[in-house]
């Protein structure tokens, strides 16, 4: 098999890739290790920058997006039984769309499908060879045959745990992580969401999330210990748990409960791969980098990097000119290192570390109301928050 670009991972950045490249009239193939129903039902982000919504409207992506996206002007704050909206779009012009994680992949899958992309799911023992050289292959078994596809680029967008950033050479990667103490529980609820838009909160017991998915699904987050096992929390605890603090002074207002669909517990890291690339493999998405979830930034940083990586493959592949790809890593670099800072600095203002002292805890209060009271340091996360 030979193909331009050989893909590993169909998440939303090797899925986006292969349309974008697709548009450049740029042929490439999708190795995914996982079967198409698995990945267009994994719950995982759901706020888009403005940015990517442009992306995937200009790429001829947004019709569902924008009959389903659920369009956001501002977030809550909510700390010491107080809730304090930042109006974002007041402070920025621009504005956050809720839409699922995986309704995007839905998208991508059916666009690239209607228009005869090559995706081979449930693929496995992937390999790379020969990255040094102009044609490297992707060695991989699929349908019980071992098989090999010859390329010009190989793009890892295989995510944290896939095997692109491993297959160059260590001496050829810097990695710069940092790991929190603490992880999220998070459920999606069939629960219409109390609120209109996202709460942020900072409880003595610990950060909570409140998020949506529609006008009749909830999205929810708890921060719990790094190690925690789902088996401790049953739904009501749950429920208690959220109610509890996301408390509002003088109220009896809690979450609306439903059934719980899905729960699940996510660690926490900050990562960067330096550089993005290697010969003739490229990283993007989370293969290159992870970002605490409190920015809501993972999915967002993953759209950037292959806008980045589609324009400058189509410059090398129709005039020969690398110019681009050699700036690649630092041109998603430049955005990389902003996300890991605004996701730190939300992670390091909304959440408890264990062994905090009260201190601690009144510096984190005076902070988020330093945000709330000042026009410029809510200006501030807004740009950031919006992208
Ligand atoms: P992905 O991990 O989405 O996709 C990689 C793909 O490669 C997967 O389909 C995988 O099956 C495949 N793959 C792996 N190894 C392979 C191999 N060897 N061969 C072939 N294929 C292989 N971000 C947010 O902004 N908000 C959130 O709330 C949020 N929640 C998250 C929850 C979880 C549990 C996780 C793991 C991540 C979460 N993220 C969140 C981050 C997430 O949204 C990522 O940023 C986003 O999925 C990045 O997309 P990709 O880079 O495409 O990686
Ligand atoms: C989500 O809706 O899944 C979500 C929203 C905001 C975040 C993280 C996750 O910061």
């Amino acid at each position: 098999m030979r193909t331009q670009v050989g893909i590993v991972g169909a998440g939303p950045a090797g899925l986006l890739l292969s349309h974008l490249l697709h548009l450049h009239g740029i042929s490439s193939v999708v190795l995914e290790i996982r079967d198409r129903e698995y990945i267009e039902h994994r719950v995982r982000a759901g706020v888009l920058e403005q940015a990517t919504v442009d992306t995937l409207r200009e790429a001829g992506l947004a019709d569902r997006l924008d009959a389903m996206g659920l369009r956001h002007e501002g977030i809550e704050l909510r700390f010491d039984g107080e809730g304090h909206r930042v109006p974002m779009t007041e402070l920025t012009g621009r504005a956050i769309t809720v839409y699922g994680q995986q309704e995007i992949v839905k998208d991508l899958v059916a666009r690239r499908l209607a228009d005869g992309g090559d995706i081979r799911f449930e693929v496995s023992e992937v390999r790379l060879d020969g990255l040094t050289g102009s044609e490297p292959k992707i060695h991989f078994r699929h349908g019980g045959r071992d098989d090999e596809l010859v390329c010009d680029f190989v793009a890892g967008c295989d995510g944290f745990h896939g095997v692109c950033r491993d297959s160059a050479p260590d001496a050829a990667l810097n990695v710069y992580e940092r790991e929190y103490p603490f992880a999220w529980l998070g459920i999606l609820a069939e629960a219409k969401p109390a609120v209109d838009e996202l709460i942020y909160c900072l409880h003595e017991r610990g950060f909570a999330l409140y998020s949506m998915r529609s006008p009749t699904i909830s999205r929810l987050y708890l921060q719990v210990p790094v190690d925690e096992d789902l088996e401790n929390w049953p739904d009501d605890r749950i429920w208690d748990e959220l109610a509890g603090r996301f408390t509002l002074t003088g109220s009896d207002w809690r979450p609306t409960e439903g059934p719980i669909l899905e729960k699940g517990i996510t660690p926490m890291r900050s990562f960067v791969t330096e550089p993005m690339q290697f010969a003739r493999l490229l990283l993007a998405g989370d293969a290159a980098h992870i970002v605490p979830p409190t920015g809501a930034k993972g999915l967002n940083l993953a759209v950037n990097d292959v806008h980045l990586m589609a324009r400058a493959l189509d410059a090398w592949f129709s005039s020969g000119d690398d110019a681009l790809l050699n700036r690649y890593t630092d041109d998603a670099l430049r955005r990389v290192w902003r996300v890991q800072h605004l996701s730190w600095w939300m992670t390091q203002m909304l959440h408890r570390f264990p062994g905090d002292d009260p201190y601690q805890h009144r510096l984190q209060i005076a902070q988020l109301r330093n945000v709330v009271d000042s026009r410029a340091y809510a200006t501030a996360l807004s740009e950031n928050y919006v992208g």
